[in-house]
């Protein structure tokens, strides 16, 4: 299905200013938003790159609470942050706003209000949890409690952080509102939703059939959305922090934070262009490309362009480069944990080296699967790559045209075969790197830049002028004069990826002009031109650099492993009645074995002193089934049977966890007939 279109449209997920960014945003979408809006830029293509600032949702009014500041406090700070950042790192937005504007204000309840006119929600009353005290709903995040599959205190209505499960509120053992702490009650509410349901079967053939070049995660992912059926979504919450609802009986209730942030793209795009707009939306000859994270896919494969339909005026995405995650020297990237390379911080410790950390972070993309960051490959792909090939190579053609021809590009004379074969390694260069940018390879496409410097590179060691000065000018003046074409093509060929080097390269060529256009030509720098003053592209990193970055996340791990050595806090007192209401007993293991198909469990057969009972546990990571067998545990026996991977389990064997997460099963100190109470 190749379509030809006018313009393009470019959008990166809305960061929420809940927060400041890290390499994992930057990795994941930005980048390689960047690189393609300034790769069609250099083509001369029509183009607009939407950003901006994502400040509605539940976690922005909690850390408000926690803070003791308002909302607005806490996205004005982390929008102002986010958004130096980002332009610090060359990341060329042509709107950088937020979703608290007034024109996103605006039209989100435009577009809200238009899909409800053509009746394109549904109306449902549900019963939620309710904070009696605090007279307000309770949004899934302000509800903790017991987890249900792991039992920890402090899980959240929406997940359990501890074992990672997703929940619903009601799954919560002993629910308690995050706000006023009482136990929260159920009461009813009414709420607008967005029947996906409905939109299900040109969905399918939408994403399933006329895009299957789509990135094969998200392809894939849609795909498994698609064939679990499609459910409606609830687009308003009861909250106080967001845009109202607009309409009459609706006071209290805002949109959900995922109706109006994709939105944000287009009222962005409105600001900027506030006649023009419509064209970047509305036109079929538009091309619409958003760039995200995997976290990030049904809303953009699936809710919003079903959004978009319903509105019933919008063109829908033509593709959704969505990455996988970056990892951080092996381990998941966590803004509660503090594992993350922040970049205001990188930008502190590593001043004026933003295109190493673009090079790197595309050299290393999460295009296919989750990578791994380390400081030690940041290390190697500097000193190796952009030091002792781009670097190395562009240095010694600029300092010896310096030095044998006064800074100026000399006249080739006639050439040898070598010559003509470096030279045609321009020809494929432009076809290859364009092949790959257009299906959003911007690894393979950055490492073909590379391999232009490296054949440079080579070619001045083969060649080496400086060997020949003495005997044949006419010679070095030949080298030198491919040499600097070779360079002025690194200088375009880098632009989308490493746009600071890239200035800095055409700076000291004083190349005027430069477009996409003259790659793979041989005779951008005319004889005669004069040339600037030669400067060092890149620097080498020392290992104490390196060192200090390493100690800072080794400093991280033992803060982290510390603060999680302190003891939970005790719980609320109880009764001795409430007590006695367990009935905790010790029993013998008579079988142990492992649940097919289920990693964590084990299934045992206890005599307990009456009969013989089932009983499946969630230790299977920390025990093999012959570590238990004819050991002695203690149970609870009066818990209520639950079924687990389809066994009745009739019971829970006692564990301790360690404050690493591990189990401990809890034994008696010497052996007691199967049965004995626990008191
Ligand atoms: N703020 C989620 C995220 O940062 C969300 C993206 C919105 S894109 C419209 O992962
Ligand atoms: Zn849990």
């Amino acid at each position: 299905m190749e379509k030809k279109f006018k313009r393009t449209t470019i959008t990166s997920a809305l960061p929420y200013a809940n927060g400041p960014v890290h390499i994992g945003h930057l990795a994941g979408v930005y980048v390689p938003a960047d690189i393609y809006a300034r790769y069609l830029r250099l083509k001369k293509e029509e183009v607009v790159f939407i950003g901006g600032s994502d400040e509605h949702g539940v976690p922005i009014t909690i850390r408000a609470k926690k803070e003791g500041v308002t909302p607005q406090d806490i996205v004005d700070r982390f929008h102002t942050l986010i958004k130096n950042a980002f332009e610090k790192f060359g990341i060329s937005f042509d709107i950088y706003s937020r979703t608290t504007s007034q024109t996103h204000r605006e039209l989100a309840s435009e577009i809200f209000r238009t899909i409800y006119d053509k009746g394109g929600f549904i109306e449902q009353s549900t019963e939620q949890y309710y904070d009696d005290e605090a007279h307000q709903f309770l949004a899934d995040r302000y509800i903790t409690g017991e987890c249900p599959h792991c039992h920890s205190e402090g899980a959240y209505g929406d997940q359990c952080e501890k074992c990672g499960t997703s929940l619903s509120p009601t799954d919560l053992i002993n629910p308690k509102s995050a706000i006023s702490g009482s136990a929260p009650v159920m009461k009813e509410t009414k709420h607008w939703y967005l029947p996906l349901d409905r939109h299900e079967a040109w969905l399918r053939q939408w994403v399933l059939e006329d895009h299957k070049e789509w990135r094969p995660n998200v392809y894939g992912q849609c795909k498994s959305w698609l064939d679990m059926g499609l459910q409606p979504r609830a687009v308003s919450r009861d909250l106080d922090w967001g845009i109202p609802v607009p309409v009459e009986e609706a006071e209290g209730k805002v949109l959900y934070v995922w109706f109006d942030a994709p939105i944000g793209y287009i009222s962005n795009t409105k600001e900027l262009y506030p006649d023009s707009w419509e064209k970047w939306w509305k036109d079929p000859e538009s091309r619409l490309v958003h760039f995200i994270g995997k976290d990030n896919i049904v809303f953009h494969c699936i809710v919003f362009p079903a959004m978009l339909k319903a509105e019933g005026s919008y063109i829908l995405p033509d593709n959704v480069p969505g990455n996988e995650f970056l990892n951080l020297e092996g381990d998941k990237i966590s803004t509660s944990r503090n594992w993350a390379v922040w970049l205001h911080e990188y930008l502190e410790d590593f001043p004026g080296k933003q295109d190493v950390l673009r090079y790197v972070l595309t050299a290393n993309a999460p295009e296919t699967k989750d990578n791994d960051f380390t400081w030690k490959d940041f290390q190697a792909r500097n000193n190796n790559e952009l030091v002792a090939i781009y670097g190395n190579f562009v240095n010694r053609a600029m300092v010896l045209a310096t030095k044998y021809f006064d800074g100026k590009v000399p006249v080739a004379g006639e050439l040898t075969d070598y010559d003509k074969e470096t030279l045609s390694a321009f020809d494929g260069v432009k076809s290859e790197v364009e092949r790959l940018l257009d299906v959003f390879k911007f690894r393979e496409a950055q490492k073909e830049a590379m391999n232009l410097a490296r054949i440079g590179n080579k070619y001045l060691a083969d060649t080496e002028p400086w060997k020949l000065a003495k005997t044949d000018m006419e010679r070095v003046a030949t080298i030198l004069n491919i040499s600097l074409q070779l360079a002025a093509n690194l200088a375009i060929a880098f632009e989308p990826f490493l746009p600071f080097s890239s200035q800095k390269l055409r700076d000291m060529l004083n190349m005027k002009s430069f477009d996409w256009a003259q790659l793979g030509q041989t005779g951008l720098l005319p004889a005669g031109h004069l040339l600037n003053k030669a400067e060092l592209l890149f620097e080498k990193i020392e290992d104490n650099a390196i060192e200090a970055q390493v100690q800072k996340l080794l400093d991280t791990k033992k803060a982290n492993r510390e603060a999680n050595q302190k003891a939970a806090p005790v719980r609320e007192n109880i009764g001795f009645d409430d007590f006695l209401k367990l009935d905790i007993r010790v029993g013998t293991v008579l079988e142990c074995q492992k649940v097919p198909k289920a990693d964590k469990l084990l299934q045992f057969k206890i005599d307990d002193g009456l009969e013989t009972r089932t009983i499946v546990s969630g230790i299977a990571q920390y025990y093999k089934p012959e570590d238990l067998a004819g050991k002695q545990v203690c149970f609870i026996a009066n818990l209520a049977p639950r079924k687990l991977k389809g066994i009745l389990s009739e019971g829970m064997i006692l564990s301790a966890e360690n404050n690493d997460g591990t189990l401990a099963v809890i034994m008696p100190e010497k052996t007691v007939k199967p049965g004995s109470e626990v008191k």
